[in-house]
């Protein structure tokens, strides 16, 4: 049975990654209605994988003994100053969620919950490619400084990028 903290902290962080869903979901709509189609294909990918994400946790609560919340989500921002605007936010979000998986891992440490434990170190290991893939961008978008040829070919060398980290 799950520890009534554990299932809590749990819960949130099945609100958490929803709410990455949808915020990648908006960013794909904002970088297919601004000719940005190769980066919305990978946001929207990117989207169905923090959807899997959550429902990877609901699964795990609830034959947990637990019962895995539906999280009621917040409208994301649907407006930004660019291609490189959307890759830091998406940075600083994904910085956030590992901060609050280490958090889950640290919980079940205190609370010797160590198949939870054991469970979310699948969360860690994910974390690390999505900070190192958010850095990775920003880098080929330093690289690119704005400049539209630059920019043209970024948005078809990332549907590469797509294929590799699937
Ligand atoms: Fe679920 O990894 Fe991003 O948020």
């Amino acid at each position: 049975m799950l520890h009534q903290q554990i299932q809590q902290a749990l819960n949130e962080q099945i609100t958490l990654e929803g709410q990455s869903s949808h915020a990648y979901l908006a960013m794909a709509v904002w970088a297919e209605t601004n000719g940005f189609d190769g980066t919305a294909s990978f946001l929207y990918t990117h989207a169905e994988e923090e959807r899997q994400h959550m429902l990877k946790l609901m699964r795990f609560v609830n034959e947990r003994g637990g019962v895995a919340c539906v999280p009621d989500l917040n409208a994301s921002a649907q407006t930004f100053d660019g291609i490189g605007h959307v890759f830091q936010l998406i940075l600083e979000h994904e910085t956030r969620v590992t901060a609050s998986i280490n958090d889950v891992v640290d919980q079940c440490l205190k609370l010797k919950d160590y198949t939870t434990h054991n469970f979310m170190q699948w969360y860690v290991a994910e974390q690390i490619e999505e900070e190192a893939m958010a850095r990775k961008i920003l880098d080929k978008l330093a690289l690119a400084g704005g400049d539209k040829g630059a920019l043209y070919l970024f948005d078809r060398d990332i549907m590469n990028l797509e294929a590799t980290h699937a």
